[in-house]
């Protein structure tokens, strides 16, 4: 679609960048936080990019006053943000950590001050510990109650000062790696289990919702969902094929289940045959139909490409985690689809495609199908930086690249999308979960690295200059 005339970002757009609570805050055992599974799961050799933790993070638990005058010094409207479960409720239920509560308060006062709008995050991955123990985390109904109950805790305390809220955070990605790829916490590599988690955290987020209604009746909910748009490898019906599949198979089940309250029904058929697909008990469909969201949260950072891959097909699974660009062999399940390289696209060091077309390509593929206004909760590209003499970092590819996507949003608003803001990920850099301190991605660089943490000093980079102006101008210059 070419438009003779391109829509303006509208009056309120909420320019925003974000983080979650384990990338950035460190103070792992401070104030009474109780551990959390990537605590525990970091500290396993071998676990992540050259032994890295978040034990001190980028410390923005005690470095969040500056952090927030730099967001401030930028113009930001919105900062995203993720709420520790475990500094909430240390044995993720029970007994409550007031002090885990004071420190979020004042966080949110602090933006409020500024003139920030808070974006809370309610869960992005850092499960207690002692529920993961207790009775296998993600894997059991019990879940659902404990989630709500530190939902309803959150929603209390902070009704009258957060609008817009984040349920689950990337609940496809964090479980496809948690139980097909195990490699996030608890580790495991079976395909029942993963429908089996999957289908507990769907409920486990309808149920907050639902509760969402009564506590919060003037705010906006909705899961972020790590969503890469599929492409088919080329017209040949057999790619069309597996394009369809891999679009059920990676994004509609989730993406269905949450928007519209049902699984997507090729992909339910395939695994009530195969034996993987979840146990449904009554109740189950009326209570994912109470907990709808007001808004899809996209966290959006390339397409990827499907072709046939035959049920003898090969499943190699490996993530590029070193940066050293063209180490991701093809991925895929036999008898579904495989990944396929798109040669009309560049990619990162860590191969993920760069693609803004892409991003409004899916922005209207999620507009068409489920009508709900869309936030971009993430966007934003991982590279090496390189701090040059005198405090610079010349990250002109970060800017060039989150320029494409910002235009690719107003093309997609021009196409009808309804988009409430854009959220860039990151503020700070921040600890990549599996990658370490290199693969980084902040408008305000951190001088430390996977072994040395040296004093975690905040400097402005290229980009920090840039974001000010686009804010300023609201998207236009
Ligand atoms: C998303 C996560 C973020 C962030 C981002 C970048 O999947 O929600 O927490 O980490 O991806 O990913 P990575 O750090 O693996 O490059």
């Amino acid at each position: 679609m070419h438009h003779g005339k391109i829509k303006e970002f509208p009056e309120g757009f909420l320019w925003g960048a974000a983080s979650a609570a384990y990338q950035v805050e460190g103070a792992w055992d401070s104030d009474g936080k109780g551990p959390s599974v990537w605590d525990i799961f970091c500290k396993q050799p071998g676990a992540t990019f050259q032994g890295s933790n978040g034990d001190i993070a980028v410390d923005h638990y005690h470095r969040f006053r500056e952090d927030v005058a730099l967001m401030a010094e930028m113009g930001l409207k919105a900062y995203r943000f993720s709420v520790s479960w475990p500094r909430i409720y240390p044995a993720g239920r029970g007994v409550l950590n007031e002090a885990g509560l004071a420190f979020y308060e004042t966080l949110i006062d602090s933006l409020l001050e500024h003139h920030i709008e808070p974006v809370l995050t309610i869960y992005h991955w850092d499960l207690p510990q002692a529920l993961q123990d207790e009775y296998g985390g993600w894997e059991n109904r019990r879940i659902i109650a404990d989630f709500e109950n530190y939902c309803v805790t959150l929603f209390r305390r902070f009704a009258g000062k957060v609008k817009y809220w984040v349920s689950l955070n990337e609940q496809n990605y964090n479980l496809t790696n948690a139980y097909l790829l195990g490699t996030h916490p608890p580790a495991v590599q079976d395909r029942k289990r993963f429908f089996a988690a999957n289908h507990i955290a769907f409920l486990a987020n309808a149920a907050a919702i639902s509760a969402f209604r009564q506590y919060v009746p003037d705010g906006l909910i909705g899961p972020s969902f790590a969503y890469s748009p599929a492409y088919p490898a080329s017209c040949h019906p057999k790619d069309m094929l597996a394009f369809e599949n891999a679009e059920e198979f990676t994004n509609y089940w989730w993406l269905d289940t949450y928007c519209l309250g049902r699984y997507p029904q090729a992909a339910l058929a395939h695994l009530q045959e195969t034996g993987e697909g979840p146990d449904m008990l009554p109740g189950d469909l009326d209570l994912l139909r109470e907990g709808l969201p007001d808004f899809i949260g996209v966290n959006y950072y390339q397409t990827l490409t499907y072709t046939d891959n035959p049920l003898d097909g090969q499943t190699i699974q490996r993530i590029n985690t070193t940066g050293k660009k063209g180490s991701t062999p093809s991925s895929g399940v036999p008898g579904l689809y495989k990944t396929a390289p798109n040669p009309h696209l560049e990619t990162t060091n860590w191969d993920w495609s760069i693609d803004p077309a892409g991003l409004r390509i899916g922005l209207r593929r999620l507009a068409g199908r489920y009508a709900l206004p869309i936030l971009i909760t993430e966007n934003g590209l991982g590279e090496f930086d390189r701090l040059e003499e005198g405090d610079r970092i010349r990250d002109d590819y970060r800017i060039s690249f989150l320029k494409s996507h910002i235009t690719a949003c107003k093309e997609a608003m021009s196409d009808g999308v309804d988009l409430l803001g854009y959220c860039a990920w990151s503020f700070t850099d921040v600890l990549s979960w599996l990658n370490g301190y290199q693969k980084r991605y902040g408008f305000v660089y951190v001088d430390r690295d996977e072994q040395n943490a040296r004093d975690l000093r905040r400097i402005r980079k290229d980009s920090f200059y840039w974001y000010r102006t686009v804010i300023a101008d609201n998207g236009g210059g």
